[in-house]
C-alpha cells in the first residue's frame, strides 16, 4: 500500500501542492475546513470560484465531484474544492464521499501536483460517524492510481486515532 501520512494540524499551515476544501456546492464558502481556506487564503480563491459558478457549475458543484483554483496565499499552489456527501442514516453515501476523495486525487493528478493533503472530508458539519469517515478515506486513497504523496491533516487527536486504526485495519481490508 502506498504511504500516508497522517498530520495532527491545521490544514491552511501546511505545505503541499494541493490542498483539498471540504467545501459546498455553492463554492462561495462556508465554516469549517472551507472558512479556515478562504480566510488564511485570501479573496483569490472566493473570486476563483465564483468564475467556476459562473463557466463550468452554474448549478454548484454536486457532491463526490471536486474542482481546483488558485491557493492565493496559502502554502500550496492549487486548493482542489470538493463537496463530501451530508451523512445520513437512511441512505448509504458511501460511494459519494469515496467519490469526493478519488475525484480530488484524479483532479491533482490532471494538474501536475506532486502532493496532496486532505482534510477529514464530511466528518465535520457534514456530520458523518468518525470511524466511517477515517475508514472510506483510507481505503479511496490507497486504492487510487495517483502517483504523489498523500497526507491527511486532523484537527483532533480522536480524528487523529480514527484514522490510524483506518490505516491499521487498511492492509486487512485490500
Ligand atoms: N484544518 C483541518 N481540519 C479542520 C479544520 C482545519 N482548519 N477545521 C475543521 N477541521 P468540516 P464537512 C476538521 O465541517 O463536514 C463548511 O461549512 C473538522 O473538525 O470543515 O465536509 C462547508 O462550507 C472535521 O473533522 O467539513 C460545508 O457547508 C473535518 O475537518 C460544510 O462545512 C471536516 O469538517 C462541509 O462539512
Amino acid at each position: 500500500m502506498r504511504p500516508i501520512e497522517l498530520l495532527r494540524t491545521d490544514i491552511t499551515t501546511v505545505e503541499a501542492d494541493a490542498v483539498v476544501n471540504a467545501a459546498n456546492s455553492s463554492l462561495l464558502g462556508g465554516g469549517g475546513v472551507d472558512g479556515a481556506i478562504h480566510r488564511r487564503g485570501g479573496p483569490e480563491i472566493l473570486a476563483a470560484c465564483r468564475e467556476l459558478r459562473r463557466t463550468d457549475w452554474p448549478d454548484g458543484l454536486p457532491a463526490g465531484e471536486a474542482v481546483a483554483t488558485t491557493a492565493g496565499r496559502l502554502p500550496a499552489r492549487w486548493v482542489i474544492h470538493t463537496v463530501g456527501p451530508v451523512f445520513s442514516e437512511r441512505e448509504d453515501r458511501s460511494a459519494v464521499l469515496a467519490s469526493s476523495y478519488r475525484r480530488s486525487l484524479e483532479v491533482a493528478g490532471a494538474l501536475g501536483a506532486s502532493s496532496v493533503v486532505f482534510p477529514a472530508i464530511s466528518a465535520g458539519v457534514y456530520g458523518w460517524p468518525a470511524a466511517g469517515a477515517a475508514r472510506i478515506a483510507v481505503d479511496t486513497v490507497a486504492a487510487s492510481p495517483y502517483e504523489g504523496r498523500v497526507s491527511f491533516a486532523l484537527f483532533s487527536d480522536e480524528m487523529l486515532d480514527e484514522f490510524r486504526a483506518a490505516l491499521r485495519g487498511a492492509g486487512d481490508r485490500t
